[in-house]
Formats: C-alpha cells, sequence, structure tokens
C-alpha cells in the first residue's frame, strides 16, 4: 500500500511513506481498533500542539470498507443472479402490462432496477422473518413496490393474477396496490412509505421505541433490526434527516437505512452540480452515524490498487454525480475520452480495458459482494446507527430505455426492443415471440432458484413483507373507573384539558390497563398540566437521568428514568406523531397492544403532521390523539398562528378516525372507554382524536346512563324544548361553544320568549358520516322502507329552526346540513385568528350568544314564524355592528 495524499504538494515523499509503512505496520500487528487508537491519540496530541487540521465531514470517494476487510460472500452467486434477474424481468412485465392493459396506470421500473441487488442480499441473507423473533422491520421504498411483489410470486406467496391485477385494486379477484398500504394489503405491507420522508423518520422512532419496549420490560431484546430503505432524492425531504441526531444519541444500533444513491430523482440528478453521496456522508457522520459508502463494485478494487499515484482517486474526487451519469448514458467510449484520457496515469489504468468492458464496470451498490459486507459491518455494528450509502444505476438493466436518463423515473412501457435487450441482459429464458408480451416467468416449484429461494428464506425464518395481528386484546375495566368524572366536577370550574389528565391519571394508577398506557409529549406537558406525571411514570430514558435535576429537591421534579413511560419528545410533532405510529402499530410489529395518548397543541397536529396522521391511518395505527388547546376563540390570546379552528374539518377527512370535540367530563369519560373497547378489546382498526380546551366551567354530572350511545354516535339532548310553546328552535354545539347555546337559549326565552332545545355535540364528523351512509342505503335501495339515520331521529322538523355552533369553520357543522329537514344554519370560526379575550373573540367571529339568537331570530323570520322586524331588534339590543366586516376576509 502505498501512500498517495496530497502528493503534489510533497516536500519529502521518502519520509511521508516511512509514517505510512509504521501505520501500516501497526495495524497488521495489532488491527485496527488499536490503530485507531493510535490515531486518536495522535490528533490530540497534534491539536494540542497548534495543528488544526480543517474540519471535513466525508472521506475519499471510495468505498468504506476496504477489499482486505470485505466479509466472504456466504451464498451461491450464480443462482442468487439468476433469481435476482427472475424478479427483475417481473416487476417490469408487471409494470409493462398493466401499462399496455390500462392505459396510464402507471408504476415504476427503473426504482427498483437500481436497487434489485440491495434488496435481494437483504432477502437472502439478512432479513429476519416473522418466525425469528418476530421477525426485522423492514420500511421498503414505496415506488419499489413491483420489486417486492415479484419476490413474493416466486416466494409462492403471490399469484400470477394478483401481479396481473397491479394497480387495480377494484378488481373482485384481489389487486395489488400501487405502494405499501397496510390499509389495502393488510396481511402483506407493514408500513405507509410513499410519502417521501415519513418512512426514514418513522424508522428512526420505531427503532427508539423498540429499546423503549425493551427497557420497560414489555418484549424482550431479540437483537431485531429495522432497516429503511430510501431514495437519495427523498433524503432532500426534511423528515429524512429530521431525526438522525436522535438515532446517534440514542444509540440505535438496531437501525440500519440503506439509501439507494441512484443519483436521480424524478426530473433529473439529485445533486448534478455536487455528490449525493458525500453530502449525505458529511450529515450523518456528523450527526454521529456509523457511515458506509457502498460506491464501487469489486471491478474497481483492482483498478484503485493500481493507482499508485492517487490520481483515480482525485478524479473520482472531483467529478460530480453530472458527470458519471452522463458516462452512464453515453457509454465506455465517451468514458474513457472524457474520464480516463485526461491524464496519462489514469488512462494507463485502464489500457487494458475494452470501451465495452469500461461501460460494464460496475458501481458497488450493484456488487453482491459489496452489499454483502456493508450488511454484515451494519448488522453487527455497536453502539450507533449505520446508513449504507450505495451508489446505483437508475434504470439499470434497461438500457437505451432508460438507464441513468432523466426521463427514467416516468418510464413505464418498453417497446419490442427494449423488452428483447432487458431479457437478453438478464438471460431469462423466454422465446423472442413470447418476449415482446412482456409474460411473467416463474421456474417450476422444484427448479434450483425456486428451492434455493425458499430455504434462505426459512433459515432466516420466513417470509418478508408480512404483516400480522396477534396480540391478544385488552380487558379495559368498567367504565366506573372514571366514575368521578361521570359524576362531574360540582362546583369547580376546570377545563376539559384538566379533566382529561384527571382521566390519564385514573388510567395510568389502573393495575389492569396502566402497563399499556403511553404518554407522548411534545413538549407541552406543563401547558396542559400533565407534568406531575412526570414523577409518578419517569420519563423514559434509555440512560437513566445521570444528572440531578434542578428541581430534585421538589415533590414533583423531573425524572428521567430507564423504564420511564413517558415519552417527552421535545419540539417535534413529527418525532412524537412517530412515536405515536410506533406504539400504535406494536400489535402489529411487536404482538402486543398499547395504547398511546398523544397530547399536543392542537394547532400543531393535524396541520403540522397531517401527512404523518393519513400514514398513521393508513397503517391502521391505535390510539388517542389529543388536541389540547383547541378552538379558534377557546384558545384566548396566543393568536392567529396558535387558534386552530379547522383539525376536526381535516379530521373527518380520515375515514378510520373517530373525532369528537367534548364539551363535558363525562363525555370524555365515555369516549374514551368507548375507544378503549374499540380499539383494545374489539381490536377495531381505527383511532380517535379529542379536542380539549381550556376554559374552565362547571360540568354537570352525567344525566343517565343511556345517553353514553348517542354521545359516542355524536348528539345527545340536554334540554327539551317545551312542545307547548308556539316558537322553537334547535341549538347545537360542540366544545365549549355549549356554552354559549346555552346561554344563547336563556336570552331567547327572557328576551325574545322564544323555546330552544339544547343539544350537545359531540361529533359532527361521526353524525355525517353515519347519515350519509343512511342516505346512500336509501337511494340504491329505492323501494325499500327508507332507513332513518341517527340525525334524523334526533333532530325533528317540528323542533324548528336548527343553528349548529362550533369553535371550527362552518363547514365543521355544516356537514349535517344535507341530512337535517328543518332550515339550518352553521356557525363558526372561518378566518385568521387573533390575539385577545375570548369574549372578544367570539364577537369578532360571531359565534358569540347575541349572534346565535340573531341566526334564529333569522331563519324564524324566513319561515315567517316572526317578523322581520324582530331581527332589527335583536341587533340594536345586542349592538351587534352590521358594518363589521366579514370575519373571514379580514
Ligand atoms: C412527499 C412526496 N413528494 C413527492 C413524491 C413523488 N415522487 C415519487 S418518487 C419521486 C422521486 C424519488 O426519487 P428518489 O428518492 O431518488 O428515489 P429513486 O426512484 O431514485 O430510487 C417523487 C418526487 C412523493 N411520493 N412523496
Ligand atoms: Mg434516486
Amino acid at each position: 500500500m502505498q501512500y498517495t495524499n496530497n502528493h503534489k504538494n510533497d516536500i519529502d515523499p521518502i519520509e511521508t511513506q516511512e509514517w505510512v509503512d509504521s501505520l501500516k505496520e501497526l495495524i497488521n500487528k495489532y488491527g485496527t481498533n488499536r490503530a485507531h487508537f493510535i490515531l486518536d491519540n495522535l490528533i490530540s496530541f497534534a491539536r494540542r500542539n497548534g495543528i488544526r487540521t480543517p474540519f471535513k465531514p466525508f472521506t475519499d470517494y471510495i468505498n468504506t470498507i476496504p477489499l482486505n476487510q470485505q466479509k466472504p460472500y456466504a451464498g451461491d452467486r450464480a443462482i442468487e443472479r439468476r433469481i435476482k434477474s427472475i424478479i427483475r424481468w417481473n416487476a417490469m412485465a408487471m409494470v409493462v402490462q398493466a401499462n399496455r392493459k390500462n392505459h396510464g396506470i402507471g408504476g415504476h421500473i427503473s426504482s427498483f432496477a437500481s436497487s434489485a441487488t440491495l434488496y435481494e442480499v437483504a432477502f437472502n441473507h439478512f432479513f429476519k422473518g416473522p418466525d425469528s423473533n418476530g421477525g426485522d422491520i423492514v420500511f421498503f421504498q414505496g415506488h419499489c413496490s413491483p420489486g417486492i411483489y415479484s419476490r413474493s410470486f416466486l416466494e409462492g406467496k403471490l399469484s400470477k393474477n394478483m401481479l396481473k391485477n397491479f394497480r387495480l385494486e377494484i378488481n373482485k379477484d384481489g389487486g395489488l396496490s400501487s405502494y405499501p398500504h397496510p390499509w389495502l394489503m393488510p396481511n402483506y405491507w407493514q408500513f405507509a412509505t410513499v410519502s417521501m420522508g415519513l418512512g426514514a423518520i418513522m424508522a428512526i422512532y420505531q427503532a427508539r421505541f423498540m429499546n423503549y419496549l425493551i427497557d420497560r420490560k414489555i418484549i424482550d431484546n431479540s437483537n431485531k433490526k429495522v432497516w429503511a430503505f430510501l431514495g437519495d432524492g427523498e433524503m432532500d425531504e426534511p423528515e429524512s434527516l429530521g431525526a438522525i441526531t436522535l438515532a446517534s444519541r440514542e444509540k440505535l444500533e438496531n437501525l440500519i437505512f440503506v439509501v439507494n444513491c441512484n443519483l436521480q430523482r424524478l426530473d433529473g440528478p439529485v445533486r448534478g452540480n455536487g455528490k449525493i453521496i458525500q453530502e449525505l456522508e458529511g450529515a450523518f457522520r456528523g450527526a454521529g452515524w456509523n457511515v458506509i459508502k457502498v460506491i464501487w463494485g469489486s471491478d474497481w478494487d483492482t483498478l484503485f490498487e493500481n493507482d499508485k499515484t492517487g490520481i483515480l482517486k482525485e478524479k473520482v474526487n472531483n467529478a460530480v454525480d453530472g458527470d458519471f451519469l452522463k458516462y452512464i448514458v453515453e457509454g465506455g467510449k465517451y468514458f474513457r475520452e472524457k474520464f480516463w484520457n485526461t491524464n496519462k496515469d489514469l488512462s494507463e489504468l485502464v489500457k487494458h480495458l475494452t470501451d465495452e468492458d469500461l461501460e460494464n464496470l460496475r458501481v458497488g451498490g450493484h456488487d453482491p459482494a459489496k452489499v454483502y459486507s456493508a450488511y454484515y459491518e451494519a448488522v453487527n455494528h455497536k453502539g450507533q446507527p449505520t446508513v449504507i450509502l450505495a451508489q446505483t444505476i437508475k434504470g439499470y438493466g434497461l438500457g437505451e430505455a432508460g438507464e441513468g436518463r432523466n426521463i427514467t423515473h416516468q418510464q413505464k412501457k418498453l417497446n419490442e426492443q427494449e423488452l428483447l435487450h432487458f431479457r437478453s441482459h438478464f438471460n431469462i429464458p423466454i422465446s423472442d415471440k413470447d418476449c415482446i408480451n412482456a409474460p411473467f416467468y416463474k421456474p417450476n416449484e422444484d427448479s434450483e432458484e425456486i428451492l434455493y429461494l425458499k430455504k434462505m428464506r426459512k433459515n432466516l425464518g420466513g417470509y418478508l413483507p408480512s404483516r400480522s395481528n396477534k396480540a391478544s386484546s385488552i380487558q379495559i375495566p368498567d367504565i366506573h373507573i372514571f366514575d368521578e368524572l361521570i359524576n362531574g366536577s360540582e362546583n369547580r370550574k376546570v377545563s376539559t384539558t384538566m379533566v382529561f389528565v384527571r382521566l390519564l391519571a385514573i388510567l395510568t394508577k389502573d393495575d389492569r390497563i396502566k402497563k399499556y398506557i403511553v404518554p407522548i409529549i411534545p413538549d407541552e406537558a406543563r401547558t396542559f398540566g400533565i407534568d406531575p406525571l412526570f414523577r409518578e411514570l419517569g420519563i423514559y430514558s434509555h440512560f437513566g437521568q445521570k444528572y440531578d435535576p434542578v428541581d430534585s429537591d421538589q415533590f414533583l421534579y423531573y425524572r428521567e428514568a430507564k423504564d420511564g413511560q413517558i415519552l417527552e419528545e421535545g419540539i417535534s410533532e413529527a418525532g412524537a406523531i412517530s412515536s405515536f405510529i410506533a406504539a400504535g402499530t406494536s400489535y402489529s410489529n411487536h404482538s402486543i397492544n398499547l395504547i398511546p395518548f398523544f397530547i399536543y397543541y392542537s394547532m400543531f397536529g393535524f396541520q403540522r403532521v397531517g401527512d404523518f396522521i393519513w400514514a398513521a391511518a393508513d397503517m391502521r395505527t391505535k390510539g388517542f390523539l389529543i388536541g389540547g388547546t383547541a378552538g379558534k376563540t377557546t384558545l384566548a390570546g396566543e393568536g392567529l398562528q396558535h387558534q386552530d379552528g379547522h383539525s376536526h374539518l381535516m379530521a373527518s377527512a380520515v375515514p378510520n378516525l373517530k373525532a369528537y370535540d367534548p364539551a363535558y367530563s363525562y363525555e370524555i369519560a365515555v369516549i374514551i372507554h368507548y375507544g378503549l373497547k374499540d380499539m383494545y378489546e374489539w381490536q377495531n382498526d381505527v383511532f380517535y382524536y379529542l379536542t380539549l380546551e381550556n376554559e374552565n366551567y362547571v360540568h354537570p354530572p352525567m344525566i343517565n346512563e343511556e345517553i353514553s350511545e348517542s354521545i359516542i354516535k355524536g348528539i345527545y339532548c340536554i334540554k327539551e324544548t317545551n312542545l307547548k310553546s308556539k316558537i322553537r328552535v334547535q341549538l347545537l354545539a360542540s366544545g365549549s361553544m355549549l356554552n354559549e347555546i346555552i346561554e344563547a337559549a336563556r336570552l331567547l326565552k327572557d328576551d325574545w320568549d322564544i323555546d330552544a332545545s339544547i343539544w350537545s355535540v359531540t361529533s359532527y364528523s361521526e353524525l355525517h358520516k353515519e347519515a350519509e351512509d343512511i342516505r346512500r342505503w336509501n337511494i340504491l335501495h329505492p323501494e325499500s322502507k327508507p332507513r332513518k339515520s341517527f340525525l334524523e331521529k334526533m333532530i325533528k322538523t317540528i323542533n324548528g329552526p336548527v343553528i349548529a355552533v362550533s369553535d371550527y369553520v362552518k363547514l365543521v357543522s355544516e356537514q349535517i346540513a344535507p341530512y337535517i329537514n328543518c332550515p339550518f344554519v352553521a356557525l363558526g370560526t372561518d378566518g385568521f385568528g387573533r390575539s385577545d379575550t375570548r369574549e372578544n373573540l367570539r364577537e369578532f367571529f360571531e359565534v358569540s350568544r347575541y349572534y346565535i339568537i340573531l341566526y334564529a331570530l333569522d331563519k324564524l323570520a324566513k319561515i315567517n314564524q316572526i317578523d322581520k322586524i324582530v331581527v332589527s331588534k335583536c341587533i340594536k339590543k345586542y349592538n351587534i355592528d352590521f358594518n363589521k366586516p366579514n370575519p373571514n376576509k379580514v
């Protein structure tokens, strides 16, 4: 081994070589660890003596694992290559067939073409299957799904018919979903990854959550790994890199990122003018990860070995990604001219190679030997997470149809010539005549390939991906555990937030259930008053508490503990929701039901991490999302970016989410109790969203037990109208707006002699969903006796116009309008928030009791039950400013 760096500036190469030789001897005699130790000491000494080595976050553009440390391959390379080629072929055929028959149905060929080796080496040698301690957790790159299906086809897990129905999911024979969607393929996919970036951060928190479960002694440490396969373009998403320091801080040696660095994303190069692998190496090294670069294949080993002057290393260091892409597209002759022939020593290095040889020099991510070695190191590495940065070629094997080209991501159809090329390149035993139809190919069950592939998976514990649901249900205690909430707050004024905190305290004290509760908070515990739980439950920290907390002399001190139960995530809603997903899918990933409560500032929920919530829904995550300090006018003082007036609108679009805006303590108790049963006793794949507010008022005791069902369905009556009174209206409200309609009803009676019924709406969206379902049924069954929705049974035309209020945008309460057969008006808080007092805000957003009365009178005037003049009188009486601008426009 000769020293090669900075040779041009060397004033005494012989001396330099002596230093290199002594290091070499050290390595040979005592190994790399000792060499590392000595170098570390030398660097410290150098620093102390004034030598300032400039910081370079990345190493040379060469493989991290040198040839002499490469682990020998433990498989049959030839058979594995044949298997991989067939998998490549079927993955391609799946997309081509889908697009020939069903014009424009989509699919991706090129991404998997670049990562086939990365997956195949893992499938044959590393991924632990479900029978091996529950198996590894694998986040597959979303749009590589054709390759994963294709392998399952060879394994016998998916039929040819299913492959034919790729992306035709409505098909009754069962189609395959475009991307990993556990909702659509619940026995197969585990993680929804195709919204770029989510996979990376979710994987980090899955790995961290696994440690949490081990540290809390809920599961055993079975050396399970979390693998995340990611695209290099995907790494630009803030979520991809946003939590990497958490992974190293927590020493997640159970986590492996594999970044498929094909240097391209959808439109073109990821870093045409730079080097994505170097950039990522810098970021991950800086964050404290173990970085393994797999850049060059074995073909390059001799070239680097013969590079006595270091010119090749210098050349690859200086070429930008745009250059490498051009070499791929233009071929060997161009590569020689523009790369190798730029220097005499360089061209010497490859003079024995033909242009074709040059073209075929493989990069690292396509060389099983290099990939194997990297995985081997990754799974055995201690104390740090590992990222493997593997250079690959997008559209590998597609030739002119796309290899390395800017259009490659969108390539979905191959013409006859291109199919023949692909077939021959990978030696697929299909005739020319058949080939042009891009048929699926599967060797016989007793073929070497199928036997090998099955044997390898059997050794590793079975097939992946595979999603299961083996968790036993949790017996939920009787509703009476919440009796103190059901009995109301007596005469104390409390907020729903305080009620919830009490409820959480009850749950975490109950021996039957406490173990399963996972409170998750992104640095808002004190805002909501949950901080007393710090001491009781402890804040989870893998390292315990190494310091004496500043408040250790107090009863409720900041207690971190290895078996702590609370996940205090700091200011990262993305991290906290990822923990929620990890906890809420543990029933499937670890066969243990857990009950996460993710408690956050509601404004920073749906609108900040809405995409994660959608992914959580797809993944059948269970648990409670708790949006605190909710309601645009209920949260006083904070202003525009804090006041949540639309999370319920967004929540109503998530099909398996049940969203509630409760007003009273007993409503909260009933909803959460039902939710616990729904998710954990009956094991339904739903999750719950509750908004909590910080307005203090008295909570009455529950009227009777019979209303429980109505609370769950979304509406119940607090006060009925007197049928004897001539003029009647029906006032509906959710959350703390219930107080406003109660006041409005009082004033309607006192000031206008109008009788109002009062309804607490716990969920406009649940009412809407049920009513819509009934309407649909009625339309589809025109001659059957029409069914009545729950809403229709509750709200009767004879009781007069309906005014439906919420502290959210009008569309939230308006969603029930089509199912109400009497005059209807929705009141809500459209527009940008403001900081002011609650009272002023309710005036400004026109949801105060006076506006409720105004709208009620207006409706009554419209149906001629009162004179218009009464409406004018109302405006006057309550000083309503009729020139006031619409709050939605200012
Ligand atoms: C959040 C998000 N934005 C955009 C897309 C659309 N999209 C799908 S694949 C892709 C390019 C991916 O490039 P890269 O991550 O490098 O993966 P490759 O296919 O090159 O392996 C894009 C933009 C998406 N799926 N998710
Ligand atoms: Mg890419």
